[in-house]
């Protein structure tokens, strides 16, 4: 399967770039911001190292999991595009995958559900300090990206959100929550795009009707509301340029637990 070694490839590859950007960066004019992007990388590449880039997060038993998963951020997106969707029950929603890959698609819930699936439990921690245990049941990420074959510049996947984060509609660009991993991390077996938590649907709250969950990093991590996802080559041109809602508003961008 040619895409699929590409994809492989890729994925092995995607740390390197990182380097010579990072460097590109400190021999800039900004130092500091320059200073600041080397550490978190390190911090990245520490992680990697003392762990390994396959280490899986911490996974745990029925019994451990909460009696309700709380919900923060957006529990209701404020668009009229989400109420109608949300009013049909989903039927007519549909995942957009595209920017750099050969094969650009649409999937419905339908046909999410219907391909392999993982399940795990899992800890959510948000950086306000709490964190909570639940079951998610979705799809590896890694299997849609297979499917959508990565270009040879692809680097990062950009997660695109129903939810305005400004007041504004879903029609305005721009406005929504957004988020985005490297290769590897979508790569990772525990990257899935869940519909299911707990063993029904995944509530309004926490997200429906698919979020992300890339479990070895933090809550602000785990877009909700999934509409579309982009491969793309770099983070700069996207959005506020630092890759996800909290990142353009400080947050790291690699948020290792
Ligand atoms: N689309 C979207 N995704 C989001 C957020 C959000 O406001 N909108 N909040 C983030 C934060 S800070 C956390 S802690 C988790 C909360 O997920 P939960 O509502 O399932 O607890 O979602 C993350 N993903
Ligand atoms: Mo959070």
């Amino acid at each position: 399967m040619p895409a699929r070694r590409r994809f492989l490839r890729l994925a092995a590859g995607a740390a390197l770039p990182g380097v010579l950007a990072g460097c590109d960066r400190l021999a800039g004019n900004d130092e500091l911001n320059g200073m600041l992007r080397k550490a978190q990388f390190l911090s990245q590449r520490a992680q990697a190292l003392l762990t390994g880039v396959d280490a899986m997060a911490q996974e745990f038993t029925e019994d451990d999991i909460a009696d309700v998963f709380r919900s923060n951020g957006t529990a209701m997106p404020d668009s009229g595009l989400y109420r109608q969707l949300l009013a049909d029950g989903f039927a007519s929603w549909r995942l957009r995958v595209g920017g750099l890959v050969a094969h650009p698609a649409q999937y419905s819930l339908a046909d999410l559900r219907g391909m392999p699936s993982r399940t795990q439990i899992t800890r959510h921690d948000c950086v306000e300090g709490w964190s909570v245990i639940g079951k998610w049941t979705g799809v590896p990420l890694r299997q849609l990206l297979l499917r959508a074959g990565p270009l040879p510049a692809a680097r990062y996947v950009v997660f695109h959100c129903a939810d305005p984060m400004d007041g504004s509609d879903l029609q305005a660009p721009g406005s929504t929550y957004y988020e985005s991993i490297d290769l590897v991390e979508a790569g990772h077996p525990q990257t899935i795009l869940a519909y299911g938590l707990n063993d029904e649907p995944l509530p309004v709250k926490n997200g429906a009707p698919l979020r992300l969950r890339v479990e070895r990093q933090l809550g602000y991590k785990q877009a909700k509301y999934l509409m579309r996802i982009d491969v793309v080559e770099r983070l700069d041109q996207v959005r506020g340029g630092k890759g996800g809602y909290w990142e353009d508003r400080g947050y790291e961008w690699y948020a290792g637990i």
